[in-house]
């Protein structure tokens, strides 16, 4: 597609919002697709993995609701860390249930997820009404939203007609979706109302691995190479790639892991718009 062609930094110029803005922003400044997935449940271990591979990411993607002990102290550390190292901040909740109820639940509670996080994502599955309910809180804050248009899983049931669908629910939604978790890009997917051709959303794909194809639990991974320069997608989200199974980390090889994953990410992209 013509999106996937052009530079970072010429499409952080043409988004209007500002989660999308910056993250391309951040994308161009510090020459990284890197998104790093940190799911481990100790609150230093977490910390240390993010103070780790925080100069090599553009976005640090979190489930809070998996850690010990977690307080709001824990996301002033993190807010410390995302401004050191100039990234900014993705947390994972998957949001799934009616409008009134996602508000709340991004909004509120013990996490208060729209108070920190700049981008968070949602699955369609409630149709339009959960993209209101969110945007509700989220769009005065300057926050940005993913729908899940595919996951990475093995037998995955968001295909075909599924995909279509949400496609269609973001473009009619272009002020706060900002782009989809999926395997591909999704201009040429469902219903184009874009008469210029220059309908841009971001790609963030999850399931990113160079030593290993998948997990014992339906996790599938694809090469930075698969993901980016064949595929289109704009982000690379890694996880497990870069700090094993997590319970004492060793600093040094996360740091190459994450240095390795940032070079064949951005390496996979100057491929792309060459
Ligand atoms: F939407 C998705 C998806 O389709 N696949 C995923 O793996 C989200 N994920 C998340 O990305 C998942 O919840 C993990 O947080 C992360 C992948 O971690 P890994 O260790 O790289 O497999």
């Amino acid at each position: 597609s013509r999106i996937a062609a052009q530079t970072y930094a010429q499409r952080a110029a043409k988004h209007a919002n500002p989660a999308a803005k910056a993250l391309l922003e951040t994308i161009e400044r510090k020459q990284s697709n890197l998104c790093v997935s940190v799911d481990v449940t100790d609150r230093d271990e977490f910390l240390d993995i993010i103070d780790t591979v925080g100069p090599y990411a553009c976005l640090i993607k979190t489930h809070v609701d998996i850690i010990e002990h977690f307080d709001l102290s824990l996301i002033e550390r993190l807010q410390e860390l995302s401004s050191a190292h100039d990234f900014l901040i993705f947390e994972d909740r998957k949001f799934a249930d009616i409008g009134n109820t996602v508000a709340l639940q991004y909004s509120s509670g013990v996490h208060k997820i729209a108070s920190w996080s700049h981008i968070t994502n949602a699955h369609p599955v409630p149709g339009p009404s959960i993209i209101s309910g969110l945007a509700s809180v989220g769009k005065p804050l300057g926050r940005g939203l993913l729908l899940l248009a595919e996951m990475s899983t093995k037998g995955s049931l968001a295909t075909g007609s599924y995909t279509e669908e949400a496609v269609n629910m973001a473009r009619a939604h272009r002020d706060f979706v900002i782009g989809f978790i999926a395997q591909r890009r999704m201009e040429a997917v469902g219903t184009s109302t874009d008469t210029n051709n220059d309908e841009d959303f971001l790609i963030l794909s999850p399931g990113v691995g160079l030593d290993s194809k998948g997990d014992a639990m339906g996790q599938q991974y694809r090469t930075p190479k698969e993901v980016v320069t064949e595929s289109g997608c704009d982000v690379i989200i890694v996880g497990r790639g870069i700090y094993g199974k997590g319970g004492n980390i060793d600093v040094q090889s996360v740091q190459k892991q994450a240095e390795r994953y940032r070079n064949e990410g951005w390496a996979a992209y100057q491929a792309r718009i060459r």
